[in-house]
């Protein structure tokens, strides 16, 4: 019950009213930002003092001009935030994620994430039907190439920026920059998850990155009950039918943990 102690009492409430209808649904839409990683150690964008974006120029290190303009500079930077992310670990928040798609399996139910995160934490709590929107900063493709060419380098540090391939070709992170198109069947099939849900959750995310910040509007449009947890209000707030205002961390565990005490089969 240690999570609950720092819960607020209005949170706690909204929890006590959320669990009977998320323990009834079946299909369960997640949408994560960089928020759900914050307490794991890894930096956000756009927090003022802590976010990326406060230090470092978005166009120039995450866009497709500002690599070929200098494809070391971007490289340096990638490898910064790999080395940072090697000694990051999933939190409660990733976990509890986990331990709901494993409850939903024994009735029936499915449990689809789609994150805007590059840094594996999802995957390495063991979350599975996971849609990874931008892609991943452990792989890479040859410049030019497509998704479908990506593979892991897992090198921390990279021995050069920037790493070649085999062939010499110069490598590009497997992420998607702002300019570029999404991995269109990665797209839309997340807006196939959305539209199917009857219970959406958007994690972590200031709502403001196209097209992925579509995504829990569009399973709200399409029937879903839309929770929101975040610290900070967002674009999305006013649209969502339950606002846990908290770190993830702390709500998701106490969520689940109601979650757990209603589904049948589970010890509370
Ligand atoms: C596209 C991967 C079509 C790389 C990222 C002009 C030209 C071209 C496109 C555009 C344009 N103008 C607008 C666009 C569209 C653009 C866009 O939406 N721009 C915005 C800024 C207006 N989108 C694109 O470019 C996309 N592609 O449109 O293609 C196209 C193609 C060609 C020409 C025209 C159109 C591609 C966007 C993907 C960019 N890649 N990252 C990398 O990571 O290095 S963006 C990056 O920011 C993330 O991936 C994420 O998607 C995005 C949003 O970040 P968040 O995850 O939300 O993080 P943020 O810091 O913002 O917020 C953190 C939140 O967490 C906060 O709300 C905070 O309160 C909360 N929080 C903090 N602590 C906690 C917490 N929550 C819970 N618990 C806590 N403890």
């Amino acid at each position: 019950m240690g999570q609950q102690r720092q819960l607020s009492a209005e949170t706690r409430a909204v929890i006590e009213e959320l669990v009977p209808e998320a323990a009834k649904a079946r299909r369960v839409f997640i949408f994560t930002g960089a928020g759900v990683s914050a307490e794991s150690g890894i930096p956000t964008f756009r927090d003022a003092q802590t976010g990326l974006w406060a230090k470092y120029d978005p166009v120039m290190l995450a866009s497709i001009d500002g690599f070929r303009k200098d494809p070391a500079n971007v490289w340096k930077w990638y490898d910064e935030r790999r080395q940072t992310m090697s000694q990051c670990m999933p939190n409660a928040g990733h976990t509890a994620i986990t331990e709901w798609q494993r409850m939903l399996a024994p009735v029936q139910g499915r449990l689809d994430l789609a994150t805007q995160n590059i840094d594996d934490l999802h995957r390495i709590a063991g979350t599975e039907q996971l849609i990874e929107l931008h892609g991943n900063i452990w792989e890479v493709r040859p410049l030019g190439a497509g998704f479908a060419d990506a593979f892991r380098l897992m090198d921390c540090p990279l021995s050069e920026h920037p790493p070649r391939a085999a062939d010499g070709s110069t490598l590009r992170p497997n992420v998607v920059w702002f300019g570029e198109m999404l991995d269109e069947s990665v797209l839309n099939h997340a807006f196939h998850c959305a539209m199917k849900a009857d219970l959406a959750l958007s994690i972590g995310t200031s709502s403001l990155v196209y097209p992925a910040a579509a995504l829990p509007f569009v399973a709200r449009e399409h029937g879903a009950t839309l929770v929101e947890i975040n610290p900070e209000r967002t674009e999305l707030t006013a649209a969502a039918d339950y606002v846990l205002q908290e770190p993830s961390a702390l709500a998701l565990p106490a969520l689940v943990e109601g979650i757990r005490s209603i589904l049948p089969g589970n010890p509370a």
